[in-house]
């Protein structure tokens, strides 16, 4: 009998949003990630995404990354993306303490968006080659990541260092939070919240429908 395999449909995606400051080398990441090559030029992003398979753990999966702006001229769609992110990852530039500043904001702004203090998240402080620009020690890393409560990683996208750790680690965050059950009381509320709007609107439109077909 021939032997069954995973057709790309039973894969399982897992939604992957990149966030940091412009020209921390998101795109850069991303890319040693998904095809092993580097550029050395900055070419700000708008939004680009890019799938890669995996097999993390034994189980095939079918990584969704969205490659996000870090310069704020772009990042008019960030409240979006965020809604449907399952994990995120946080990146800085060991060069520019600003971008690790930066980091903070961006788990601040996950967390008002989704209301929730539990969301997959690895940070990654990136270009550690640049070893006499850099700015943020590997110390300050570590404890912005325990205040965070998730992994951290430093990166060099230059020299393909640590890269795939970051992703397979933040699908096993993802993995881990799905065993413990389908999201905090916190999102269920938020999720259950926005079905109640929805429910509130059609009645709204219902009334009003039925009124202009009164007059
Ligand atoms: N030396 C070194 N340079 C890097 C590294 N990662 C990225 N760069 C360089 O840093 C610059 C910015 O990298 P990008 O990946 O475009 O940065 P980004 O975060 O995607 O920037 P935006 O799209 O504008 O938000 C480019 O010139 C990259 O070549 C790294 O690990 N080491
Ligand atoms: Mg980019």
């Amino acid at each position: 009998m021939p032997e069954k395999r995973n057709t790309p449909h039973e894969l399982r995606v897992y939604k992957i949003v990149i966030l940091g400051d412009g020209g921390v080398g998101k795109s850069a990441v991303t890319l040693q990630f998904v095809s092993h090559s580097f550029t050395d030029y900055h070419d700000p992003t708008i939004e680009d995404s890019y799938q890669q398979q995996a097999v993390i753990d034994g189980d095939a999966a079918l990584l969704d990354i969205l490659d996000t702006a870090g310069q704020v001229e772009f990042t008019a769609m960030r409240d979006q993306y965020m809604r449907c992110g399952e994990g995120f990852i946080i990146c800085y530039s060991v060069t520019d303490r600003h971008s690790f500043q930066e980091a903070s904001e961006y788990r601040k702004l996950i967390q008002r968006v989704r209301l929730s203090e539990d969301i997959p998240l690895v940070l990654i402080a990136n270009k550690i080659d640049l070893v006499l620009a850099r700015k943020v020690t590997t110390e300050e890393g570590k404890n912005l990541a325990n205040q965070f409560g998730c992994p951290f990683f430093e990166t060099s996208a230059c020299e393909r260092h640590c890269i795939d750790e970051p992703f397979y680690t933040l699908v096993r965050e993802i993995r881990r939070k799905e065993a413990q059950g389908s999201g905090t009381s916190s999102e269920k509320l938020h999720s259950r919240r926005r079905s109640r709007w929805w429910r509130i609107r059609s009645i709204f439109a219902l009334v009003f429908r039925r009124r202009r077909n009164l007059n």
